[in-house]
């Protein structure tokens, strides 16, 4: 299925002109506060966001999975959801792999699908969490963690594997997420276990190629219930900052214990030049994987605000490799996404209306009153013709839910798929 740019037209047309006074309204209030509209038009542009290839398919818990039909069931098919993804927002331009449940067989057909729906290959992922069919040895109790010296060395040997792949698809990153740890106390020598994965991670890196990213991925439980061996960001540095300059942590929005600070922790890491790659989810709980914006909004605009001072003012920091790790368990896995995409727009948007030069002067004053009223201004302006002006003018939808449903993209995709369909993946 392809989303043409007539489709789209169309299902735009009856929505022009209350868009743009919408927009003319917002334009007009924001210049006259000094904002350069324009500026952030283009910003709002230039962000996109890797798409996973397993997030494609309706997700599910250990209790069950409910499918939505019609989902893609080969690589092929993952990127074809991703174009009409990127069609509709215009925001989502790249693809992230994970090895080996998206295996490429024909690179240069898949290169030239990507291509064809102006898709990048971003970070590829290594996966030690779970054995593969014929694999002589078992991650049971641990990969690049494990006291097995041939375990950890066949871990070695499917990250190196996972570049070479990423490699030919032009990848610039390896995302790196250890489910290593213990269920139970006495299980591990912490120190062993550390010390095991800063080696194996250093003989990883030895292969990372000059112009590639290792990413270092940190999570505090799950699956492994007592301890994990790269459980936070102090772990993630540590090994990042033993590998190499290459090497950098990377945040996953859902990987943090309850009320953690994380808006600290990224532009702490950007300050130290740290911060490589990102992953978006929401969650209530624990590493729920919900809609990006669903449940701390505001939590995720003052993220957001961090990052943009930090894209602003750490020149230390390199681009970050962005990405949705959502699941879904009960909305249709596209609009899901179109809904995160949208979230992360609205909440970059938002801290790119924040007046820095204002706020330095405020809390060079330590004005705390005026500090919270600068970013509360920001937060409460409803940015979203801004975000539809974005897309508009790079072709995609005024409404991206409304036009994927007005297209019938669903349905679209049952009939072209069948109903019986399921997705590769988690
Ligand atoms: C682990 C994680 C990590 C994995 C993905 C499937 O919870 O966030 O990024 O690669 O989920
Ligand atoms: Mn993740
Ligand atoms: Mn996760």
């Amino acid at each position: 299925m392809k989303i043409g740019q007539n489709h789209i037209q169309d299902t735009n047309s009856k929505d022009l002109k209350i868009h743009q006074e919408h927009f003319d309204f917002l334009g007009n209030s924001l210049s006259k506060k000094g904002v350069d509209v324009a500026t952030i038009i283009k910003k709002l542009q230039d962000f996109q966001v890797a798409i996973p290839s397993w997030a494609l398919g309706a997700g599910g818990t250990r209790f069950g999975r409910f499918s939505f039909f019609g989902e893609p069931s080969s690589l092929e098919q993952k990127i074809e959801d991703v174009g009409v993804l990127h069609a509709l927002t215009q925001t989502a331009g790249a693809v992230s792999l994970h090895i080996p449940w998206d295996i490429p067989q024909d690179y240069n057909a898949i290169k030239e699908l990507a291509s064809s729906l102006d898709i990048k290959f971003d970070a590829v992922n290594s996966n030690t969490f779970q054995d593969q069919k014929n694999a002589k040895e078992s991650y049971k109790y641990g990969s690049l963690s494990n006291t097995s010296e041939a375990v950890r060395q066949q871990a070695i040997q499917h990250n190196i594997d996972v570049i070479n792949i990423g490699n030919k698809l032009g990848s610039k990153a390896l995302t790196v997420w250890l489910a290593d740890g213990s269920c139970f106390p006495g299980q591990n020598n912490f120190q062993t276990a550390f010390q095991n994965t800063q080696d194996s991670l250093k003989a990883i890196y030895k292969s990372i190629p000059d112009d590639w990213k290792l990413l270092i991925e940190y999570k505090p439980y799950e699956p492994n219930f007592y301890s994990t061996v790269i459980q936070d960001w102090g772990a993630s540095l540590m090994l990042a900052n033993e590998c190499g300059n290459k090497a950098y942590t990377l945040v996953d929005l859902g990987h943090h214990l309850p009320n953690s600070n994380i808006e600290q922790i990224v532009s702490i890491l950007q300050l130290k030049g740290k911060l490589g790659g990102f992953h978006f989810n929401d969650s209530k709980y624990g590493d729920d994987d919900l809609t990006v914006g669903s449940i701390k909004p505001y939590a995720l605009f003052l993220i957001f605000n961090e990052l943009v001072y930090g894209m602003e003012n750490n020149p230390q920091n390199p681009d970050l490799a962005w990405m949705i790790d959502a699941s879904h368990n009960v909305k249709d896995p596209l609009e899901d996404l179109i809904q995160s995409l949208e979230a992360i727009q609205e909440a970059y948007a938002k801290a790119l209306l924040v007046d820095q030069a204002l706020l330095k002067a405020a809390q060079l004053d330590n004005d705390v009153v005026k500090c919270q009223e600068i970013l509360q201004d920001a937060y409460r302006t409803d940015v979203r013709p801004l975000l539809a002006k974005a897309r508009l003018e790079k072709g995609g939808a005024l409404s991206p839910i409304q036009a994927y449903r007005s297209l019938d993209v669903r349905n679209s995709l049952i009939q072209e798929r069948g109903k019986n369909t399921v997705a590769t993946g988690l």
